[in-house]
């Protein structure tokens, strides 16, 4: 080994063991894998996960990787919620059933690419590195089953082209903050009232007209500079908004997020994308079993 990568793995550990991410609950997961028939798709993108953190659905997301399984999957950042953790650390055992799960992929044969965001920043110093079957990247070529070539980063390496919306990110933060918040208690509500899962920042995000602006500019602009480059589309996250669309020729896809939305971008084997709403799909699968059992 290089004595680069060793000081590189040397790091890694001490971050991890500082991090406590994988000692938590010795080697294997609380809460393990049903058996239960898993979706093929050739290709999975899910991003902004934020583990670590209270926002995060890691309940959803065990639902839907128990659910799903593919060729390829790439993590496109804030996976781990980094800077958050540092400040206070909040590691329940669900967090750790989540990355025990995507390493036991890795270990079943699924190809894994990991890109971390800005949240997880403290992972790219460990680019073109290999952990358990896990490739860390800062960007990656995909190319579909139709023969598209696909970027697929982040997204925050934007954020700079996007200074004339700063402000407006900032005071975003805060309000998106007091959102989740407000979201968690609704929710539980709901929960209780055996209501389905409710977005309350996606509404609210459809509702505000600054946040609507700011969010298509990111889009056009992530999509300007994948042109740029010369490939057909662009895959990323960071902005908590899922979506597919074509701007001037350009594939954009954002795979959304695990903190409300709770979706997933998914290429089948013939190249068609498709995003996954998982609080629906779950919706639909309790309804069929409910109407199996009155049958
Ligand atoms: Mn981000």
């Amino acid at each position: 080994m290089q004595p680069d990568k060793e000081f590189a793995m040397d790091a890694a550990r001490d971050f991890l063991a500082d991090t406590a991410v994988f000692r938590l609950s010795g080697d294997s997961e609380a809460r393990p894998e049903p058996k239960r028939e898993r979706r093929r798709y050739r290709t999975i993108w899910i991003s902004d996960i934020h583990l670590g953190t209270k926002g995060c659905n890691a309940d959803m997301l065990i639902d839907f990787l128990d659910s799903t399984d593919s060729e390829t999957m790439y993590l496109v950042g804030d996976i781990i919620d980094g800077w958050r953790l540092k400040k206070r650390f909040y590691w329940p055992a669900e967090h750790n059933d989540v990355v025990w799960r995507i390493l036991k992929r890795a270990k079943r044969g699924t190809r894994i690419v990991y890109i971390p965001g800005n949240h997880d920043e403290m992972f790219r110093q460990f680019t073109g590195l290999d952990f358990g079957g896990v490739e860390i990247r800062r960007k990656a070529i995909h190319d579909t089953a139709d023969g598209k070539r696909l970027l697929v980063l982040h997204g925050d390496e934007f954020d700079a082209v996007m200074l004339a919306h700063r402000w407006l990110a900032h005071l975003g933060d805060m309000a998106y903050e007091l959102l989740m918040g407000l979201n968690r208690w609704v929710n539980a509500v709901r929960r209780r009232l055996e209501l389905p899962y409710w977005s309350l920042s996606k509404m609210a995000k459809h509702k505000v007209k600054n946040a609507v602006e700011f969010i298509s500019h990111f889009e056009e602009v992530v999509a300007e500079q994948a042109g740029k480059r010369g490939v057909d589309g662009v895959v990323c996250g960071h902005i908590h908004t899922a979506e597919i669309r074509e701007i001037e020729g350009i594939d954009y896809y954002n795979d959304g997020d695990w903190v409300e939305g709770c979706t997933a971008l998914v290429e089948h084997f013939d190249g068609r994308m498709e995003i996954l709403h998982w609080a629906e799909e779950m919706a639909l699968r309790d309804a069929v079993a409910e109407a199996r059992a009155a049958a």
